[in-house]
């Protein structure tokens, strides 16, 4: 055999992940089990040059052959940082045990958040290059609008700098003091906002969603008896609104189902009381929805998220999740113009003009693209296999976590990974630390520190979900990426009897989670 039957399969550097050179690798073997019946080639016209060949042939009837793997590549890279576990143990220390005061630079994989961490693609950044910057009516935004018209199927398109802005403008506007919002559990600057406007939040959330052993396949959703009934007791008028979360995010990510939309909107609309989503993570749970209801196996994204719409009368967004954005947020009402109007006037007090929200065109712009790119099925697919893939290499080794898997994060059950340290010792801010100085994976308590004090009785609300958050960032890290997560976590699990609690050495009144200092109970 000479050198001209060799056929070279080259591999850049830093462009393909392990598990794409794999799928290739695989693809190779099917073909060899079946070189049988691939057939010759005839040359038409010949050359010098490779590239100059023409040939004849027919196809051969082989096996169907699908690339499993994220669809698409490397295409520009980021450093991390690499201290030693000596050094990782220095860092958490000056920072008082808070994750969120680590420096960026001294984290080799960073799941705090999939906040604002998204990997652009080379069409984003093509926009937002070509993006002319103007205080006035951008083509931008008038593609914002028509993009997002056509995604969410709601008319009234208000851009804002980020979710939160949208949430302060509809609790602005819609919230009487004294009036209730029932919710799907809570996010936390959702809740702020209402309770700001003179709201008083009542969490309707099914049951199932407290307890982080269920299995339950829709812990998001609402239960009706529970809405009911809170609307018997107060009666309609004192309901501001329903505040109806996508993939809860403090539940573990947990989705909606389509049935319990539906039901919702029904009991809701013909009482007039109006339903909104927090429609921030929107896409993954429609994902979700295709994924476990049969009814939708076979509907792509883009129609269960305009159907799942359909059942609210407008939404929040923060985009710097789904939309694949890392600044930008949105409010959109279905047909009200009269809310319309009170929320635009509110947004040029405190966010910018109308047709931008306090955002440059570029973002503008970034934003159409993220969004048309995370209604792509084959995108949201990977998206929500890939934290699949982590919550099922952390339960094949028994490590305690929030079941089912969600679609954004996985969730660590602090309560039994350290059952010998109690609540008010902080557990699940101390196994953050402790995952660091182990791996260097940062991740998020989402527990005792994150709710707070009840302010009538100073005590801790010590509640039902005890959580560390590994929050998976979008188009950034890979499978090899998962499984050094969850060896690390392995590790961290089989010496967890010698962990120990924290105390407070410094406690903000306010959202004490993100500045709050921490030293071991033990000194
Ligand atoms: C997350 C965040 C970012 C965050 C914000 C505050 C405290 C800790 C972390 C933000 C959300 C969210 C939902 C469901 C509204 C916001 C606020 N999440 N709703 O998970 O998850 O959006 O940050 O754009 O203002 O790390 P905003």
């Amino acid at each position: 055999m000479g050198r001209d039957n060799l056929v070279p399969v080259q591999i850049p550097r830093q462009v393909l992940t392990n598990r794409q050179l794999e799928s290739i690798a695989d693809a190779i073997i099917s073909l060899y089990r079946q070189r049988d019946v691939v057939p010759a080639l005839e040359p038409v016209r010949e050359g010098p040059w490779c590239d100059q060949m023409r040939y004849r042939g027919f196809f051969a009837d082989l096996e169907p052959y699908e690339i499993d793997s994220i669809p698409y590549v490397i295409h520009t890279i980021e450093r991390v940082g690499r201290l030693s576990q000596e050094e990782r143990r220095l860092a958490i220390r000056a920072a008082g045990y808070n994750t969120f005061l680590l420096r960026s630079v001294d984290v080799t994989i960073d799941l705090l958040t999939d906040s604002g961490t998204s990997a652009m693609s080379t069409d984003q950044w093509a926009a937002y290059d070509a993006a002319r910057a103007t205080p006035c009516t951008s083509d931008e935004y008038r593609r914002l609008v028509h993009v997002l018209r056509d995604a969410t199927g709601y008319q009234h398109i208000i851009p804002t700098h980020q979710g939160r802005a949208a949430e302060h403008i509809l609790s602005q506007i819609m919230i009487k003091p004294g009036q209730i919002v029932q919710g799907n559990m809570y996010f936390t600057t959702t809740k702020l906002h209402q309770e700001l406007a003179g709201g008083v939040f009542a969490d309707v959330i099914v049951e199932a969603a407290h307890d982080p052993t269920s299995t339950y396949p829709w812990k998001g959703n609402i239960d009706l008896p529970k809405l009911r009934q809170i609307v018997e007791q107060h009666g309609p008028e004192q309901i501001a609104y329903i505040s109806f979360e996508h993939s809860v995010n403090m539940a573990g990510g947990q989705p909606v189902s389509m049935d319990n939309m539906r039901a919702v909107y029904g009991l809701c609309a013909p009482l007039r009381i109006p339903v909104f989503f927090d429609a921030t993570r929107m896409a993954e749970n429609a994902r979700m929805i295709q994924k476990r209801d049969p009814h939708y196996h076979d509907t792509n994204i883009r129609d269960i998220l305009r159907e799942m719409l359909m059942y609210g009368d407008g939404c929040t967004v923060s985009g710097k999740k789904d939309f694949l954005i890392n600044i930008g947020g949105l409010l959109a009402f279905r047909d009200n113009a009269e809310w319309t109007y009170d929320a635009e006037h509110l947004l040029r007090i405190y966010e910018g003009n109308t047709t931008d929200g306090g955002l440059s065109a570029a973002d503008l712009a970034c934003i159409s693209r993220g969004v048309e790119e995370m209604l792509d099925d084959r995108y949201i697919g990977a998206r929500v296999r890939q934290t699949e893939a982590l919550g099922q290499m952390l339960l094949e080794a028994d490590i305690p976590i929030v079941t089912p898997p969600g679609s954004h994060a996985i969730f660590l059950d602090a309560k039994r990974f350290l059952p010998h340290i109690d609540q008010d010792a902080f557990p699940a801010q101390r196994l953050a630390a402790e995952i660091y100085v182990e791996t260097g994976v940062r991740a998020m308590e989402r527990g005792n520190v994150s709710k707070g004090r009840n302010p009538k009785t100073g005590e801790n609300y010590r509640p039902s979900l005890e959580l560390v958050r590994l929050t998976i960032p979008r188009r950034v890290y890979t499978r090899d990426h998962m499984r050094a997560v969850a060896d690390g976590i392995i590790r961290v699990y089989q010496r967890r009897e010698e962990i120990e609690g924290l105390r407070f050495v410094y406690e903000p009144e306010k959202l004490r989670f993100f500045q709050g200092r921490f030293a071991p109970i033990e000194e």
